[in-house]
């Protein structure tokens, strides 16, 4: 099997000051959190490399592509190999971070249920077992008997994985307040097309593998804030000459007054960069004045799922700065990077899971991901102080499945507030 890298962003940047890590054993402090974000990222890279794994082992392909051609007798059972795919990475998320810290195990959420059915009508319910032999063995279980493919995933999911030390610093909060929302594979339809020469626009991939992520986010069980997030891109760089892949990963924690993220606060990546992200909220913004003109210019990423009236009137303030790219993660990302000020959604089909982690990682460089319709409604009621962002706790009343955990109003993410105010200026007339 061919060995593939991942690199951290590698520039480290915090609001706090650091103890080092003599400091940390001179004060015989326990540093769970920073433990934590290390086992999300190493989770995150173990998810990398099967989501690598199934688009470039041949046993894997296979059946993840099948899925393309239309009417094959099979193509249910494919499908399934895809959340196969899923669950599996959930449950390594859960084996593996709940090994560190027990009992998490029990708060880790995502969208699949880890109980499936084989073609002889078994139910079998997918896990990581205690060696890679028995996690083969039940896997081929629900493989239908394909061993070989059951073989190689077993492999990824019980692989050792190193991940450099990411230094964050000290943090101290208490585990049994910890939710985490993942999502395994964020923008499944890229994945499985597996476009890999789509060309960016701006720093951004409109489409193609580049757009894949993997969301790993937790949050405050309590307040439903989000706290840390991992968001891995496992096909962030194609080598010309082998074709082989890189991914890149980027993490943030935002908790109290601690914010640690593995950009810098002022980082542009070569992107339209956000140049201030912390600035308090502008006041009753006053339209027409060049200045205000000026406040209100910023650059947005939107799905091409957007409705015509958003679009519409976003394109008349962005101008040619407004991009559009697959995925809720990636879009996401574009923000966190700053190749775009804003990822603006009106529609109800991102979930919890798709935005816990990134929006961690905004916070945690100042800004945000706000609930878009409450946010009007607010303002429609007069109140143009409070701004209300996404929480993590809270289902939709009655709904079932996975729109429980829909975000109903839409999203705006932001890495400045001047920005959040400006969307909200320019849809301050549509219907909530
Ligand atoms: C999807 C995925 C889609 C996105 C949708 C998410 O998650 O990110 O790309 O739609 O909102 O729920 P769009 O690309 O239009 O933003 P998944 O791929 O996990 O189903
Ligand atoms: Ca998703």
């Amino acid at each position: 099997m061919v060995e593939y890298s991942s690199r951290s962003t590698g520039k480290h940047s915090s609001k706090l000051g650091l103890l080092s890590p003599e400091d940390k054993r001179s004060t015989g402090f326990e540093d769970k959190m920073s433990d934590m974000i290390a086992a999300l990222v190493h989770a995150s890279e173990k998810a990398a490399k099967i989501a690598r794994a199934c688009r470039l082992e041949e046993s894997l392909f296979g059946l993840l592509i099948e899925e393309k051609k239309e009417g094959e007798k099979n193509k249910k059972f494919v499908t399934d190999f895809k959340t196969l795919a899923d669950v599996l990475v959930q449950e390594v998320i859960k084996h593996d971070v709940g090994k560190q810290f027990p009992g998490i195990e029990n708060n880790i959420f995502g969208e699949e249920s880890n109980e499936f059915m084989n073609g002889l009508g078994e139910k079998i319910h997918v896990k990581v077992c205690e060696t890679e032999q028995e996690t083969a063995k039940l896997l081929s279980k629900v493989l239908d008997g394909n061993m070989k493919a059951a073989e190689v995933l077993a492999r990824s999911a019980h692989q050792n994985i190193v991940i450099p030390d990411l230094n964050t610093g000290r943090i101290d909060i208490p585990q049994d307040r910890l939710g985490v929302w993942v999502d395994p594979i964020d923008s499944t339809f890229q994945y499985i097309k597996g476009v890999s020469d789509s060309k960016p626009n701006n720093n951004i991939y409109s489409c193609g593998l580049q757009c894949v992520t993997i969301l790993i986010g937790v949050y405050d069980l309590h307040s439903g804030t989000p706290i840390m997030g991992v968001v891995n891109q496992p096909f962030a760089v194609q080598d010309p000459e082998t074709q082989r892949w890189s991914g890149q990963y980027y993490w943030g924690i935002s908790y109290g007054t601690t914010n640690v993220c593995s950009l810098g606060p002022h980082s542009k990546n070569g992107g339209v960069s956000s140049e201030s992200n912390s600035m308090p909220a502008p006041q009753h913004l006053k339209k027409g004045s060049a200045a205000d003109l000026e406040e209100e210019r910023f650059s947005a990423v939107l799905s091409t799922g957007e409705t015509v009236c958003v679009q519409t009137l976003l394109k008349e303030a962005c101008g040619d700065n407004i991009h559009y790219a697959a995925g809720a993660g990636y879009k996401s990302l574009c923000v966190v990077l700053g190749f775009v000020d804003v990822y603006v959604f009106s529609e109800d089909t991102t979930f919890k899971w798709d935005c816990c982690s990134p929006h961690a990682i905004l916070k945690s460089l100042g800004g945000g991901m706000a609930d878009l319709k409450e946010c009007l409604r607010r303002r429609q009621d007069g109140n143009r102080e409070d701004c209300s962002e996404l929480v993590y706790n809270v289902p939709v009343q009655d709904v079932k499945g996975a729109d429980r955990w829909a975000n109903k109003g839409g999203l705006v993410a932001y890495r400045s507030h001047k920005h959040l105010e400006a969307v909200l200026n320019l849809l301050s007339g549509i219907s909530v």
